[in-house]
């Protein structure tokens, strides 16, 4: 009898860990990652995940690309619009997955169950062929960057009906809830451009009637676990204000996007922000789902003081990568994150007025690739890297069967890359000419963001 019952509650233990450590849909084993890449394929870059691996010398495992829901228009001259371009992925003879982000570009009231239908033929289309597939649905919520922010309770409503929906024809499909990583919320967001009195009282999540730092930059937006597969954020570094020139990021950057630590010297050490990886990577694998250092190809306002020396592209790139996809300190801290996705854009973005061109590519500039080549080699057992796969030719699932776009129309202006635009909130005269260095910096953009942004709701 005691031996039956020891045997039994061992078997309870077994089968207890056996359901801890499940892995979940797309998850890789523990102590494996994927390093993905988001490839900018519109006509005027003319790049591809093809030419991206060459580039590495390796298989990537995912590659990301965007559409909106519902469809843009194709637009043939820009190659931009309509649904993605899977075949750029299959093109690799890799099996490496598709990562679809899908931007509800008019806004979370206009997609139709026909639109989620459609979406969920096309998802299961590349599953089909052999390729694993990722759904990044409406990213950065709590942003207000793009139309679908700051409204918590219409998109958690949202979401539901997207997550069944897709389920019931892409039950593989692994769908990411992915908001903006925290540091610099509320990002300058001020109550009255929150659309109702339900939202503002539901981002106060403190309750203490003010919407800052202090506020929960995440758990307004999050659905439930039941409608998440996996969590992710989106992580930059973009220099220090003015966000306009090159300078070398703070050791431990990296570490930010999921402490919501971010380091300074002004009294308290730095700013808590939201925790993201105890409350997010616990229950569901996470990953970041884009990110990069921004090199200002134009810097403008560059600092004039005594020794500030702007650092070369491959200065600034090394030390995003070695403090994060090469840095075994920081992956083995979190081991729960389970994908680093590159963005591999070079584009304009403006902060604070002032726009500059910023190249985020760790594949362009020669300096930067071989040097990132190389500190990737010591860690390349770490990543999971994608077999070989042919491409696949006919039948349902390959590219010849994805509805391709059938309407046609010219347009003026690139297709939009999510990222963005503005997150430095406070004004140049929280600028002194004190400002030494980084720490300085960050203290600044501190102590800048206690003074500016609390507003009362
Ligand atoms: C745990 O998983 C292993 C491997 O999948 C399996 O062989 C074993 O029977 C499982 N144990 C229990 C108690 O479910
Ligand atoms: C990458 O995939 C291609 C195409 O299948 C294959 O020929 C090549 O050997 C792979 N490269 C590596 C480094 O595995
Ligand atoms: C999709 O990509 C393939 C491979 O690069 C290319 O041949 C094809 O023209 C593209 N289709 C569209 C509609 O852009
Ligand atoms: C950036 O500067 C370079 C070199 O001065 C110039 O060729 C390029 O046109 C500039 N680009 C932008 C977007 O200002
Ligand atoms: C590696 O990551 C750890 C943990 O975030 C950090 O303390 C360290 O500075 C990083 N190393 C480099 C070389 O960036
Ligand atoms: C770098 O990017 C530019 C376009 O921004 C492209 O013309 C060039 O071929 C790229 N170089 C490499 C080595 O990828
Ligand atoms: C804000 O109010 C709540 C409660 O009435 C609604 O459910 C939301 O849909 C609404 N949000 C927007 C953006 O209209």
């Amino acid at each position: 009898m005691i031996a039956a019952a020891l045997l039994l509650s061992l078997l309870s233990v077994a089968a207890a860990q056996n359901a801890t450590t499940s892995l979940a849909l797309n998850e890789p084993p523990d102590g494996q990652l994927y390093l993905g890449a988001w490839i900018d394929t519109g006509v005027s870059s003319g790049d591809s995940p093809l030419a991206f691996n060459s580039r590495i010398g390796r298989n990537a495992s995912w590659f990301q690309a965007s559409q909106n829901l519902p469809a843009d228009p194709y637009d043939d001259v820009t190659g931009t619009g309509g649904i993605i371009n899977a075949t750029k992925v299959f093109e690799t003879n890799t099996d490496a997955g598709v990562y679809v982000t899908v931007y509800p570009e008019d806004g979370l009231t206009a997609i139709s169950a026909q639109d989620y239908a459609g979406l969920g033929v096309q998802l299961q289309s590349y599953i089909t062929a052999g390729h694993a597939v990722f759904l990044r649905f409406a990213p950065e919520m709590n942003g207000n960057w793009d139309i679908w922010g700051t409204q918590p309770t219409l998109f958690k409503a949202t979401w539901k009906i997207m997550y069944e929906s897709i389920k019931a024809s892409c039950p593989s499909c692994a769908i990411v809830w992915s908001p903006n990583a925290a540091s610099g919320y509320p990002y300058g967001i001020t109550p009255d451009q929150i659309s109702n009195a339900t939202d503002r009282a539901a981002l106060d999540t403190n309750g203490d009637g003010i919407y800052d730092s202090n506020d929960d930059a995440y758990a307004p937006y999050y659905p439930g676990d039941e409608y998440v597969d996996w969590t992710g954020v989106s992580y930059y570094y973009k220099g220090i204000y003015p966000n306009s020139y090159n300078v070398i990021q703070q050791p431990g950057y990296m570490a930010t996007a999921m402490t919501g630590w971010l380091q300074d010297t002004g009294d308290d050490g730095g700013v808590q922000y939201t925790e993201f990886y105890d409350t997010y990577c616990s229950k569901k694998p996470c990953m970041i789902s884009e990110s990069g250092a921004a090199w200002h190809v134009n810097q403008t306002q560059i600092p004039t003081y005594d020794g500030f020396v702007s650092p070369n592209q491959e200065q600034l790139e090394s030390a995003w990568w070695e403090d994060g996809i090469t840095n075994l300190t920081f992956l083995e801290k979190f081991p729960r994150l389970k994908m680093i996705m590159l963005f591999e854009w070079e584009k304009v973005e403006t902060d604070n007025d002032i726009p500059t061109l910023r190249d985020f590519r760790l594949t362009n500039n020669s300096a930067v690739l071989g040097g990132f080549t190389q500190d990737l080699e010591n860690v390349a057992q770490r990543y999971v890297w994608a077999n070989y796969l042919p491409m696949p030719k006919s039948g349902s699932g390959s590219p010849d069967q994805v509805p391709m776009p059938q309407e046609t129309v010219h347009r003026a202006t690139p297709y939009r890359a999510s990222t963005p635009t503005s997150i430095s909130l406070f004004s140049s005269d929280a600028l002194t000419s004190t400002l030494l260095g980084w720490t300085t910096g960050v203290a600044v953009v501190a102590s800048g963001f206690a003074l500016g942004a609390s507003l009362i709701l």
